[in-house]
């Protein structure tokens, strides 16, 4: 079930989505011809697998392209994402919340002038703090970009911040703090194909990036999950610790690194710093205590750094099992020091990588939609940066506000005293994604006005005041940044149904009814990437060498591109960073000093396992598109938990039983899934389905102090059979969480 499909194979299965009359019509082809063709990217994961959409006879399909990511193969979810185009429900039409407390259809001039007039009344009583921006990283790098300069200058609100804090962020900063520079793979993916080891720490690929397995495939896998995953099931060596420990898990693995001779002196004096004061805190983290600890047999620990440091070229590439912890910036931190303890990063064939899980989860974190950022990832507090990005802007550099909340903290302060009044959310899906669902539903409905952009109705739009209907990926142009920091076009095929305009005309739209002049906000998404190039040149993220011309052409350019003097030839861009020096000042990677500590709640008597969360295969994120598309729900239904059968058995949960799973802030229901090769101490919860059914209703919003990326792989829990007598509660999870 986790096999990539190839184009060959499953040519007759391609999705062909018919639409009715009606919205045929709608969807006509951009161009008037009758076929159409676009080469283009799938609108989901991170590896951004190439596609060709053809539109014919009132029929959108999708094929696989010779793309390197992806290479001919697409994953369930890529192959049906024509359904998303057409899928019942979609939103045509803006909406407004009535006196009546119902969403009604309104024309766009009344739905932005009330908006724009609530805003301004909002700004005029509490400040420009009162307005907040949520943003997502699935937003093309246009629209992340127009979206940090709309709150900027056109609000004036410091309180932005976006879901990419809920996903990569524990590893950009360890990885800044590192190497000087965070791009998830400093690599093309490619190269992984030639590696003999590869340890993937919290992470799922054969689920979450099904592709990526096949360059995966010639090495030997080394997982570390405390679920026998599909993943783990392709690995030489599978550690399954308890979750929340892989700190003790990384310090241990580099402790037996360098006590058996293990670590490439030459490289560490050479191309590194502070190797002593990491192995200070190392050293105390000998084998048999990291077994306690962790669960991990010393055995497996030594047989993972035999294998690693044997290999001639070998990666270690965290997901966000390791990285989504109170932790998990110094969680990375410690594989990194492993990692550079054996030699790897900067070295062709070899390195440390994080894999970024959004369409332009690493675009989206380079363009200023976070809470520190300017554009090319600049800081929002260093005073050159404000200077060069006010003056492409037009603005002084003092008029620009300084850093704002993080995701979760911005979601918290809702409608609280001394926090955002007002809310307009581009791209995320809060109300089941965010941690403590049940408390940020409740915040977000305190709102004197919420306001979603959307093209499907998700839960978050049916709190909102107001709902603005969007176009998405095979209606609209632009560029994304998949994993590897390659910039990629994203192709028109349709044009947008109904009366669905695109994010950048909204910005533009209430920008001018706040006051903007028009020409600051352009609506095409080439002229707002030629002034990305402008703000982001001289940046860390410097795209401005990157044309929509040379991408058209072909060219494969990653980050950093710069601009190239007049008559010389134009950058090739940066494939693979750090051959020759990390990009820190002097040249050197850092090691970091870490310590263990224990996740911020482990079980107890009254909630006795463990709860980790995470991902399926045929659903996406918060669900909102996935649950839609008809063969992805039939392949993931609903809410369910992974029980091991002895703890089941204690417990007295039977197989497809509905449980109630309840940890310090509330319940959720899901449907029993026994599987044997789990911890007995531990159950899993995809996040995907809505309602009753929310894995997020009982997980942690502890916070990382560096990343301030909340605590979603471990909670304490304990698990009940549901009575009869909960058969509403039940409904409500699996009918209404499957919608
Ligand atoms: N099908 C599908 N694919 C997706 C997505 C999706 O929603 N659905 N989302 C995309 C996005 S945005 C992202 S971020 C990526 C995420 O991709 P992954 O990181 O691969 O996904 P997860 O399932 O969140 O987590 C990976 C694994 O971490 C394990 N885990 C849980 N707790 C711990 C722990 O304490 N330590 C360790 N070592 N492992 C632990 C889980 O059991 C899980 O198997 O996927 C992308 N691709
Ligand atoms: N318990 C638990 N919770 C998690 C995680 C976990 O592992 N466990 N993972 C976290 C991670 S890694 C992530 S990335 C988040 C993701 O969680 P969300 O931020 O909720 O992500 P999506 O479900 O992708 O929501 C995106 C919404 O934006 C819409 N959208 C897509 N593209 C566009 C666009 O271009 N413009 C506009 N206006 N709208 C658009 C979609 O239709 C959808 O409704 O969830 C986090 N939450
Ligand atoms: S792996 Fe990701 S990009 Fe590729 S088809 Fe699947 S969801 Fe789309
Ligand atoms: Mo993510």
């Amino acid at each position: 079930m986790s096999e990539t499909v190839t184009a060959a194979a499953t040519a007759s299965a391609a999705t062909t989505v018919t639409a009715p009359a009606a919205l045929a019509a709608l969807t006509a082809p951009a161009t008037a011809s009758a076929l159409a063709e676009a080469t283009t990217h799938c609108p989901y994961c991170a590896l951004q697998c190439g596609t060709r959409l053809t539109h014919a006879e009132g029929r959108t399909t999708v094929a696989p392209t010779q793309f390197p990511v992806n290479q001919g193969g697409l994953c369930q979810k890529g192959w049906t994402a024509p359904a998303l185009l057409d899928t019942p429900g979609r939103l045509t039409q803006p909406l407004v919340r009535g006196a009546d407390g119902r969403l009604a259809p309104a024309t766009w001039d009344a739905a932005l002038d009330l908006i724009a007039d609530r805003l301004t009344r909002i700004r005029a009583e509490h400040g420009p703090d009162a307005v907040g921006v949520f943003g997502g990283g699935g937003l093309t790098n246009e629209k992340a970009y127009q979206l940090g300069k709309f709150a900027r200058i056109a609000l004036g609100t410091s309180q932005i911040d976006y879901n990419g804090r809920f996903c990569m962020s524990s590893a950009a900063a360890a990885g800044s703090a590192a190497f000087g520079l965070d791009r998830g793979l400093p690599f093309p993916v490619t190269d992984l194909a030639n590696a003999d080891v590869v340890l993937l720490a919290g992470a799922n690929p054969a689920e979450t990036m099904p592709p990526l397995m096949r360059h995966l495939a010639p090495a030997s896998l080394i997982v570390i999950d405390p679920r026998r995953t599909p993943t783990a099931e392709t690995a030489a060596l599978h550690l399954q610790p308890t979750p929340g420990t892989d700190l003790a898990l990384a310090l241990g693995l580099l402790h037996l690194a360098v006590t058996e001779g293990h670590t490439d002196r030459e490289y560490v004096e050479q191309r590194t710093t502070g190797f002593d004061t990491a192995w200070r805190r190392a050293a105390a983290w000998w084998p048999e205590r990291v077994e306690r600890v962790t669960g991990v047999p010393v055995a497996d620990m030594r047989e993972a750094v035999r294998l690693l440091a044997g290999a001639r070229r070998a990666y270690v590439l965290t997901g966000r099992g390791a990285e989504q912890h109170s932790k998990g910036t110094d969680t990375v931190a410690a594989f990194i020091n492993l990692a550079l303890a054996l030699g790897l990063p900067g070295r062709e064939g070899s390195g440390y990588g994080c894999l970024t899980g959004q369409g332009n989860g690493q675009g989206g974190r380079e363009h200023g939609q976070k809470a520190d950022q300017l554009p090319g990832y600049r800081m929002l507090t260093d005073p050159a940066a404000r200077e060069h990005v006010a003056a492409v802007w037009g603005v002084e550099p003092d008029s620009l506000p300084g850093p704002g909340r993080s995701a979760y903290e911005l979601l918290d302060a809702l409608g609280t005293d001394g926090g955002p009044r007002a809310l307009l959310v581009f791209g995320s899906n809060p109300v089941v994604s965010a941690p403590r669902a049940d408390r940020i539903g409740a915040r977000l409905a305190s709102l004197d006005l919420l306001v979603v952009a959307d093209f499907v109705p998700s839960e978050t739009a049916e709190l909102a005041d107001v709902v603005l209907p969007v176009t998405q990926w095979a209606e609209e142009e632009g560029t994304m940044t998949n994993l590897e920091g390659r910039v990629l076009r994203r192709r028109r095929l349709l044009a947008p149904p109904g009366a669905a305009r695109s994010d950048l005309e909204v910005l533009r739209g209430l920008a001018v009814r706040l006051g903007q002049d028009p020409g600051r906000f352009p609506v095409a998404p080439r002229e707002v990437f030629e002034e990305l190039r402008r703000a982001s040149r001289g940046g860390r993220a410097d795209y401005s060498g990157i044309s929509y011309e040379r991408l058209d052409a072909g060219e494969a350019l990653h980050w950093p591109c710069p601009a190239a003097p007049e008559d010389a030839a134009p950058h090739p861009g940066t494939p693979r960073l750090f051959l020759d020096a990390f990009a820190h000042p002097d040249g050197l990677a850092r090691f970091a000093e870490v310590e263990h500590r224990d996740a911020a709640e482990t079980p107890d008597e009254r909630f006795p396992l463990y709860a980790t969360t995470g991902r399926v295969l045929a659903q996406y994120q918060s669900g909102a598109q996935t649950r839609r598309v008809p063969e992805l729900a039939a392949a993931a239904p609903e809410a369910h938990v992974e029980v091991h059968p002895d703890t089941a058995g204690r417990l007295g949960l039977a197989e497809g039983a509905a449980a109630r799973v309840t940890s310090a802030r509330g319940s959720t229901v899901a449907r029993v899934r026994l599987v044997d090769s789990l911890r007995t101490d531990t159950v899993f919860l995809p996040f995907h389905f809505a309602a009753a059914g929310r894995a997020n209703l009982i997980t942690s919003a502890a916070l990382d102090p560096r990343s301030r990326m909340p605590e979603f792989k471990v909670c304490a829990v304990r698990v009940e059979p549901v009575e009869a007598v909960d058969a509403a509660v039940v409904t409500g999870a699996f009918e209404g969480a499957g919608r």
